[in-house]
């Protein structure tokens, strides 16, 4: 369904037929609601958001592309989150099974090709499984005559009770680069990740599944990935961020997909496909021990 969403920016909402629902804006090519069967929202919005290109969108899941953070030349985050991306009607196959679907893709635009002189499919399929799980799998084409590197990451801002009720597992004896610290290298040692101040790390060649325990839910997130092997760990606190409400990061973390330390390559005519799948379970049946 093709809806008009704030400041009549285009929506798709995907439902699942049992009161499931995933919002999607063609700007940014971004989920910015993924409710399940409740109504609960297991995404947060910033309470400040800004739905007016060309600033990006402060919450969901926003996509960064080509460029992860300021790790190269090009903007902070790449472009991907601030251009508008058109719906797929035929996108070439994708396995699936018969879940509610929308297809996205982003082509280099003149434009950017001043900035990024690469010529690319995105492709962004975003789905709600049979289960309320939702999926991103994105494929990227290099559709030029030269080869192209890219950095990556998704970016989901994911609902928790409060901040300091919940865990992270999973990146136990992983390396990671701390932002605070111009990404210094350290190794975590820690069984878990607990948040108490700002929290900034990209966790490096991680484990493909990345727990996020929130106690007073008694729920957990699991974080599913695939093609990407670094995984981004962040909570602002009192770090200040414009379009961020003061309390607002008391309600999320984000636990991020990414390929960062070794940059994606592409030889012409090559596609590289990412999945990030994610669920909320309730805490008794997510332990795996
Ligand atoms: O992935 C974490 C991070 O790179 C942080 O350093 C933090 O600044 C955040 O992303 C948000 O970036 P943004 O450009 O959206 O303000």
């Amino acid at each position: 369904e093709r809806t008009k969403g704030i400041n009549g920016l285009d929506k798709i909402i995907v439902r699942d037929g049992r009161g499931g629902s995933v919002e999607v804006y063609l700007y940014g090519g971004q989920v910015a609601s993924w409710k399940n069967v409740k109504g609960e929202d297991l995404l947060v919005m910033s309470s400040k958001a800004i739905f007016e290109p060309p600033a990006p969108i402060r919450g969901g899941i926003p996509i960064l592309f080509p460029q992860y953070s300021n790790t190269g030349p090009l903007p902070s985050h790449g472009f991907a989150r601030n251009r508008f991306w058109e719906i797929e009607a035929n996108p070439p196959p994708l396995p699936s099974n018969c879940s509610s679907k929308v297809d996205l893709i982003l082509r280099s635009s003149n434009d950017d090709m001043k900035i990024w002189s690469h010529k690319f499919e995105y492709r962004l399929r975003v789905e709600l499984g049979l289960e309320g799980d939702l999926t991103l799998t994105s494929r990227v084409k290099n559709s030029d005559g030269k080869p192209f590197n890219f950095t990556f990451a998704l970016h989901p801002y994911f609902a928790v009770s409060d901040i300091s009720e919940i865990h992270v597992e999973g990146l136990q004896n992983i390396d990671f680069l701390d932002q605070q610290k111009n990404r210094m290298r350290s190794t975590d040692h820690g069984k878990v990740i607990t948040f108490n101040s700002q929290l900034d790390r990209i966790y490096l060649s991680t484990p493909d599944k990345i727990r996020i325990v929130d106690h007073k839910k008694k729920k957990t997130i699991v974080v599913h990935k695939e093609g990407q092997v670094d995984a981004v760990v962040w909570n602002p606190w009192e770090k200040k961020v414009s379009d961020l409400g003061v309390e607002d990061y008391r309600r999320f973390v984000t636990v991020e997909s990414a390929a960062v330390e070794k940059p994606i390559t592409l030889k012409p005519g090559e596609e590289w496909k990412g999945i990030l799948q994610m669920s909320v379970v309730p805490s008794a049946c997510s332990s795996g021990k």
